[in-house]
């Protein structure tokens, strides 16, 4: 189903200016990928434009080629191109408004890394062994013979950085590992890099997460744990708060319930269990992985608070799970990297 590197490259020296976009709530390995990707071209003198259908995270700002990438929400394109590369995305319409600058007929060459994804390119590269879609354009860079320079090394290292959750998740493997220690060697600073992206909070997220880690609460002997963050709050760039809840000791099913908007909720989940939260995730209309899933709710907060619970405790029945029983085996964890780490569908993305 994957085409060659001769053929995607085939396609990218074509004729005609090429559009390269990623999925809306961008992460490290959207953006990152954007701006390798864009090294890359740029080595093989392709005409490109850089777009994403959202704001764009400030804390990415030091990647060099980040300031070519446009805001289609604040900078939209009136332009109708016949040429596009999708990074990063499972699907077509999780690049949002940017389909609108796609025309008719137009050649679609997809690269991505998710178990979910589609084969919707009319080039397609799906790997959904590598830890990132930048892992994917590494194994190209070597296919196409390019020189890995400053703007590529780095945009490549944070996309493998973010989404192994800073080499954590059980998708990081000594391939990635060994990619990130080359890179390094091609001049990627990493204690730069980790300032920028995790030591650079605006101070209102850390009250926002000062106020949501004040709702944490406990409920079915221990085994669940709820956080959430109020409407009025700010609420952008809340990843990670689940983690508070899914850390805890004890804790088998963690939720974090953001309200975004009055009676709106986005809510994500965890699981250190055997317990499958994407099945969760569907009862409520959403979806995702084993491990980490999400949904959106319209309604009460009680309402939602009741019906989860309840879903909650049905799974924890189901599985006969007991308080203070250690649910995950990290030694059998090693070997092949697992799907369900990839946290694409829950918070980002
Ligand atoms: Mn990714």
């Amino acid at each position: 189903m994957n085409n060659s590197p001769q053929e995607i490259y085939q396609f990218l020296k074509a004729d005609g200016d090429l559009l390269v976009v990623t999925h809306f709530f961008p992460d490290g390995d959207g953006i990152g990928s954007l701006t390798a990707f864009s090294g890359m071209l740029d080595q093989l003198e392709v005409k490109h434009t850089l777009a994403i259908d959202d704001l764009i995270p400030e804390k990415y700002n030091f990647l060099p080629g980040f300031e070519r990438i446009r805001n289609l929400r604040v900078q939209p394109l009136d332009e109708l191109f016949g040429r596009v590369a999708i990074l990063d995305a499972g699907s077509i319409p999780r690049i949002g408004q940017a389909q609108t600058c796609i025309e008719p007929g137009a050649g679609i060459l997809n690269i991505d890394h998710h178990l979910t994804g589609q084969y919707y390119g009319d080039l397609n590269l799906i790997d959904t062994g590598a830890s990132a879609t930048a892992e994917i354009l590494y194994k190209l860079c070597g296919e196409f013979g390019l020189e890995i320079d400053q703007q590529i090394a780095y945009g490549l290292y944070v996309g493998i950085l973010t989404d192994t959750g800073r080499f954590r998740f059980t998708n990081t493997t000594a391939r990635s590992m060994s990619i990130c220690g080359e890179l390094l060697g091609k001049g990627v600073n990493p204690g730069w890099v980790t300032e920028n992206i995790y030591y650079n909070l605006p101070f209102e997220l850390v009250q926002a997460l000062a106020r949501s880690l004040l709702t944490i609460e406990l409920h079915h002997g221990g085994l669940v744990c709820l956080i959430r963050l109020d409407h009025g709050h700010r609420t952008d760039d809340t990843e990670g708060f689940v983690e508070y809840a899914s850390s805890i000791k004890g804790v088998a099913l963690a939720a974090f319930l953001c309200e975004i908007d009055k009676s709106l909720f986005k809510v994500s989940l965890r699981s250190r269990s055997p317990v499958d939260v994407s099945a969760v995730a569907r009862q409520f209309g959403g979806g995702g992985h084993l491990k980490a899933a999400g949904f959106r709710f319209q309604g009460g907060r009680a309402e939602l608070i009741d019906r989860l619970l309840k879903e909650f405790g049905r799974q924890i029945e189901a599985h006969d799970l007991q308080p203070g029983v250690k649910f995950i085996d990290v030694a059998g964890d090693m070997g092949e990297p697992r799907e369900e780490w990839m946290l694409e569908w829950s918070d980002r993305r």
